[in-house]
């Protein structure tokens, strides 16, 4: 028998569903599996997530057998929700697969984002705007559908969206709610009868997005929005991604703790201690708390441990994600492993796929990378198609693979002194350069590579990985400020997002690197581990500034 508060979820190898389990049962809901086709008839409620490729998805989805079971539960008006390719799913297709059949429910197709004006993957916090609704006179003023809010922030990442026609899908008695990325004006989330189905993430997106949830699962499809908020207060567009970092690793009594280097070194002067600045999940959890958009964890010592081992990283992950909900990454160690217990080398999709399964949305992956670049170029630019970021993306997405870049400054006389992509800087080097190229390092900086950043975020790019952590040795725990000139050189290199990292000190240089560059995020550590400014304080500043920053919701 199923109790009133049970919802099913289709579980088809998608990407990271934990979140999306941890969310449904802090509403109160437990979570049932459908397994097979034959299980979708007894849900009652059913939910259709996904992560990554529309194709990869949509094709395992319909060789499963589910695409009649799950047309069935539509049309039998039993409550439907889809999330991210769970709503794609819903459409006829869409460009990024052009001849793999979406289900076909809803009359439209999604198309790639234009890269000429700005980054693709879209990842951040945006609208989801139902304020036409009522100007369309869909509904009365003020009122909003499963409880969204025209100046609330919801978490996409995506690069396939369907592009919003005015009266398209509500003359087929869809309601709308749109986001608008640069100049594209899209579709946020769909709603209908029974259905509704969101391209962001709900279990993702906070206090907002659980708010979603919940009237999803509570049946209440429309409702009066509180007095406070008039449609009109929606502030279009992506807002400035604020980012905390953990950098973890074992202390030398094997407890994991938060440590923070200084130009990578985190042994403290007095006592060779690693610096022990508290544990990852309640640092965690108060980053949430302070208004984060994404935590990062990065296990620093994993050259040396293997990740099956590591399994006090995936149960930092699972505790993490049972409290906060916003992205997670994950990086360290995400590589094709030997795992010295069996003596079989692990794929590193295999290892990806613990973090994914633990609660992890992205895997940022360091030195691999870098020898992966290597080897592209050894190749005369040829892919192998073999590679962690190759491997990992076309199962789990372009947007589950962040590649972190650990460059230090080389500085030389002139442009004609190297083959390497230098950079004019105005720190002129120790004796007086006025050129420098950055290098590659490998195993946190221990090891510096002949390959430059450019070369390595040109070859990452074209294996498929979705966004580039740019930290810097030179300037890692400073508090001098983002290196400008680094960030400028890579965001003109690529069009996927670039995370600015390294040298954050004060909301100053948040402000500095978002008005200078064309940076689509920006991390901070040491400044929020050492209690001397918290994430809430940074965005207040930027808000302060008039840069759009997601404000806080409970
Ligand atoms: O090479 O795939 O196993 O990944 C190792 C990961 O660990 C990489 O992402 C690498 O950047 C990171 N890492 C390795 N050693 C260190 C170290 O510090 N000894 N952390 C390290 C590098 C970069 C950021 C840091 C920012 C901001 N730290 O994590 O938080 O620089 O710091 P700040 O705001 O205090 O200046 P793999």
């Amino acid at each position: 028998s199923i109790s009133n508060r049970t919802v099913h979820l289709l579980d088809y190898a998608a990407g990271n569903v934990r979140s999306l389990v941890n969310a449904v049962e802090k509403l109160g809901w437990q979570v049932e599996w459908v397994k097979t086709p034959e299980e979708v008839q007894k849900a009652e409620i059913l939910i259709l997530p996904g992560v990554g490729h529309f194709g990869h998805c949509l094709t395992q989805f319909s060789n499963a057998g589910y695409v009649e079971p799950v047309k069935q539960h539509i049309a039998s008006g039993k409550p439907f929700m889809g999330i991210c390719v769970g709503i794609q799913a819903l459409f006829e297709g869409s460009d990024e697969s052009p001849t793999v059949p979406g289900l076909g429910v809803v009359k439209d197709r999604l198309r790639r984002f234009r890269d000429d004006d700005k980054s693709v993957p879209h990842i951040g916090w945006n609208s989801a705007n139902t304020a036409h609704i009522t100007s369309s006179g869909d509904a009365a003023e003020g009122q909003s559908i499963y409880g969204l809010r025209p100046d609330s922030k919801y978490y996409y990442v995506h690069s396939y969206s369907v592009p919003y026609r005015r009266g398209v899908l509500e003359a087929d008695g869809w309601s709308v709610a749109t986001a608008r990325y640069g100049d594209e004006e899209f579709v946020g989330a769909i709603a209908r009868d029974n259905v509704l189905a969101t391209q962001f993430h709900p279990e993702k997106s906070g206090a907002a997005g659980l708010r979603v949830l919940k009237a999803f699962l509570e049946g209440r499809k429309s409702e009066m929005l509180p007095q406070t908020i008039s449609p009109a207060a929606s502030k279009e567009g992506l807002t400035r991604r604020i980012i905390a970092c953990l950098d973890v690793r074992t202390n030398d009594q094997g407890d994991l703790v938060v440590t923070k280097g200084d130009q990578y070194d985190v042994r403290v002067k007095e006592g060779n201690d690693v610096r022990n600045l508290g544990k990852p999940v309640s640092k965690a959890q108060e980053y949430y708390e302070q208004g984060a958009d994404e935590v990062t964890f990065l296990n620093i010592t994993s050259f040396r441990d293997t990740p099956l081992k590591d399994l006090p990283m995936l149960e930092v992950l699972r505790q993490t994600s049972a409290t906060t909900f916003v992205p997670l990454t994950i990086g360290g160690g995400i590589r094709d492993t030997l795992d010295p217990e069996t003596g079989r080398t692990v794929p590193a999709l295999e290892v990806a796929t613990l973090y994914f399964q633990s609660g992890a949305d992205k895997v940022s992956i360091g030195s691999d990378a870098v020898t992966a670049a290597e080897q592209y170029y050894a190749a005369g630019r040829k892919l192998s198609g073999k590679t962690a970021i190759e491997t990992i993306s076309e199962a789990y997405g372009a947007q589950a693979v962040v590649v972190s870049v650990d460059p230090r400054r080389v500085y030389v006389s002139s442009t004609e002194a190297t083959n390497h992509h230098t950079v004019k800087t105005s720190y002129t080097g120790p004796q007086g350069e006025e050129y420098c190229w950055y290098a590659c390092t490998i195993k946190g900086g221990r090891e510096t590579r002949d390959l430059d950043v450019i070369q390595l975020v040109t070859a990452v790019e074209a294996m498929g990985a979705g966004e580039i952590l740019l930290n810097c040795i030179d300037k890692d725990g400073t508090n001098s400020g983002f290196d400008l000139e680094l960030i400028r050189s890579v965001k003109a290199a690529v069009k996927i997002p670039v995370i600015a990292s390294s040298g954050a000190g004060n909301a100053d240089h948040f402000a500095e690197v978002f008005e200078q560059t064309n940076v689509d995020a920006a991390l901070g550590a040491g400044m929020f581990h050492r209690g001397e400014w918290t994430v809430k304080q940074v965005k207040e500043d930027l808000q302060k500034r008039g840069l759009s920053v997601r404000r806080f919701e409970d």
